[in-house]
């Protein structure tokens, strides 16, 4: 396996970096999860865009531009003959001092990018719906850790990965602050009711998958789609729920917190939009 290290192609073995590292030391860095279709890096730009955003907020100086970004991920998949696949990259603070000051960072960031092949949930989990539970850890407050980061610091998440394991479920849905619904540890949520789609407003990341969904929705189904404040009761009462991102693309929910949603199996729209959904990865991208 060829890793992307600053600009070389090395071997996975030979693919360091220090312990000084603020990444390492600090979770002081961004990361964006991409996946590759058949050639096609899908939404590519859209996940550079957030990377620089993540990176500007943490005043960290990426030091190449993102075209020269763009052409790093494409060649690291072609240096490993992936045409599917998983795509992480990750921009550390670099290395640093054992105090937390950025600016000890002088020699600037580790750029990292590893391509391979991708895990999924299994098979039964799209066709019968997955079954999870709200825990008790809140997404991070906006004036903390802003959920729009997607900073290498994921202990928020990890922390309601850790009750979802404990309850025995595959993922954990996460209020925010004010007890609304935020979203899952590592997806977004959306819900039906009433011919409109509905998904959280505020306290979540905005997925690339969430707005390629919503744009599915309004675009081909002619849904009417509302970002808004949900709460637990009415997902509850939803007639679909589901949840979306790179990694599980989307995913039925069928019962949450002990309670069924509608019948208890996967519904149409969700069916619907998976089928669109799956159309688009294969166009809506960087081809290579
Ligand atoms: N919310 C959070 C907190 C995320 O981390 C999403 C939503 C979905 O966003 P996208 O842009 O992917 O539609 C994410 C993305 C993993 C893993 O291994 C999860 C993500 C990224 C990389 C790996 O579970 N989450």
């Amino acid at each position: 396996m060829k890793i992307y290290l600053n600009g070389k192609m090395v071997e996975k073995e030979n693919a360091r970096i220090s312990v000084f590292d603020h990444g390492l030391l600090y979770g002081d860095g961004a990361f964006e999860g991409i996946r590759a279709y058949s050639g096609v890096v899908f939404k590519l730009n859209e996940h550079i865009d957030r990377l620089y955003e993540t990176c500007h907020s943490l005043m960290i100086n990426v030091g190449i531009t993102k075209t020269q970004m763009v052409a790093a991920v494409v060649d690291t998949l072609k240096a490993n003959g992936l045409r599917d696949g998983y795509i992480r990259l990750v921009v550390t603070r670099g290395d640093g001092d054992l105090g937390l000051d950025p600016r000890k960072c002088k020699a600037g960031p580790n750029i990292i990018i590893i391509a391979d092949s991708i895990t999924l949930y299994p098979q039964e989990f799209y066709e019968k719906g997955l079954t999870i539970v709200t825990v008790p850890t809140v997404r991070n407050h906006p004036e903390a850790i802003n959920p729009q980061l997607k900073s290498l610091n994921y202990l928020n998440n990890i922390m309601a990965k850790i009750e979802a394991n404990n309850a025995g479920v595959p993922e954990a849905i996460m209020l925010d602050g004010s007890g609304y619904v935020a979203e899952c540890t590592g997806d977004n949520i959306f819900m039906v009711k009433n011919g409109v789609l509905k998904t959280p407003l505020q306290g979540r990341l905005r997925g690339i998958t969430r707005d390629a969904v919503m744009a599915l929705a309004e675009q081909k189904l002619k849904l009417a789609v509302q970002e808004t404040l949900i709460t637990r009761h009415e997902l509850y009462n939803a007639e679909e729920v589901f949840l979306t991102g790179t990694a599980a693309e989307l995913i039925p929910v069928v019962k949450i917190d002990g309670r069924s949603i509608s019948n208890g199996e996967p519904g149409p729209v969700t069916l619907n939009l998976l089928k669109l959904f799956h159309e688009v990865t294969r166009k809506d991208g960087v081809g290579f």
